[in-house]
């Protein structure tokens, strides 16, 4: 049985509390305390925890059997780990592309009183991992390697933001900048290493299961699949209701090196370009009504659902073809396809 959203968040109380444990230590003033609280629940919960969740039922899946209560508590910690290192993420990104909403609340930063304390709490989401990770992991053999595992990660991760931002210029719009070599790039990195190679190598060590081989095995098949999730973000960032999608699309007024205007810019004609040329990456509703009658003309839409439907059986053949002698098993990745296969939030 997956693991479901209401047994995972049981889970985050008792973290919440071991790390105010730990600021008690330090005598830190209730005001503080209280702060860091607050942030942890605004910033860490309502979201789907496809990550989280994925840690639990790829440990199962790889076991071949139900967890017990230790196995399913340690595996949820892992997974709020992900979820705090996405907080700290979605947190840092949301001032960097100043976005209004995000899980259908106003964004971190444009809470009463917050602005720019939140960079700092950012930081708190961050440091919160490992201080877990070395409460609950300090004892196994592998909390090395989680240990530089969530580092690496969180450096790549660094590296695609770092290039998504360079791409997209606040103050000059140049369509030549833009390309689906860098696309793939930034993609991959800012979100496919933590958000489908991270839960499943976090799985694989603590099941027992991380040879180099699986290791390379999964990265083989998550990272392209992570990279059809960011291209569903950026389609579904035009394409989605807001009020479903519980975030407010920014890609358009932000300039990004975006799926849809990479798409856009292969199949427009000299006139279309001009329009884009004029009205991509300006602080403009009008501007950007504009970008957006353009992309239905050239009907985005279907070119997404095609390009979807494609990606997915190359996938589903990806993962057809995996060996399975060192006990990784197919199901871990029908499992995250199923999950994601034409989502809309
Ligand atoms: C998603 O991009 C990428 C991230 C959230 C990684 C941020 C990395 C940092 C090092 C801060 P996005 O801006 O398209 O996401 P969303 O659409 O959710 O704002
Ligand atoms: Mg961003
Ligand atoms: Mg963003
Ligand atoms: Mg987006």
């Amino acid at each position: 049985m997956p693991a479901t959203r209401q047994d995972f968040e049981e889970v985050f109380p008792r973290l919440v509390a071991d790390l105010k444990e730990h600021c008690d230590k330090y005598k830190l003033p209730e005001q503080a305390l209280k702060w860091f609280e607050q942030s942890l629940h605004h910033n860490t919960l309502g979201g789907k925890y496809n990550r989280g969740l994925s840690v639990i039922d790829t440990t199962q899946l790889l076991l071949g059997r139900e967890l017990s209560e230790d196995e399913y508590f340690k595996t949820a910690t892992l997974g709020w780990m992900i979820e705090l290192l996405q907080a700290f993420f979605l947190v840092s990104d949301d001032i960097m592309d100043a976005s209004k909403t995000r899980r259908g609340q106003p964004c971190w930063y444009l809470m009463p009183n917050v602005g720019m304390i939140a960079i700092n709490d950012a930081f708190m989401l961050e440091s919160s991992i490992y201080l877990l990770l070395r409460k609950y992991f300090r004892q196994e053999k592998y909390y090395i390697d989680l240990v530089e595992l969530f580092h690496e990660v969180s450096f790549q991760t660094e590296l695609g933001q770092s290039c998504d931002l360079l791409t997209a210029p606040e103050d000059h719009v140049d369509l030549d900048n833009f390309s689906l070599e860098k696309y793939t790039f930034i993609v991959i990195y800012k979100t496919a290493y933590y958000s489908f190679y991270l839960p499943v190598a976090l799985a694989m060590h603590f099941a027992g299961y991380a040879s180099p081989k699986n290791l390379k095995q999964a990265e083989d098949i998550l990272i392209p699949m992570g990279e059809y999730f960011q291209v569903q973000d950026d389609y579904l960032d035009n394409f989605a209701d807001p009020s479903v999608l519980g975030k407010i699309g920014t890609d358009i007024q932000d300039n990004k090196c975006s799926w849809l205007v990479n798409q856009a810019l292969k199949r427009c004609s000299k006139e279309q370009r001009d329009i884009l040329e004029h009205n991509y990456g300006r602080k403009d509703e009008a501007c950007e009504a504009t970008v957006k009658k353009l992309y239905d003309e050239l009907d985005l839409e279907k070119v997404y659902k095609e390009y979807e439907e494609k990606r997915v059986s190359e996938l589903r053949e990806k993962v057809a073809q995996l060996d399975e002698s060192d006990g990784l098993k197919k199901g871990v990745f029908d499992e995250f396809l199923r999950k994601i296969y034409k989502r809309s939030k």
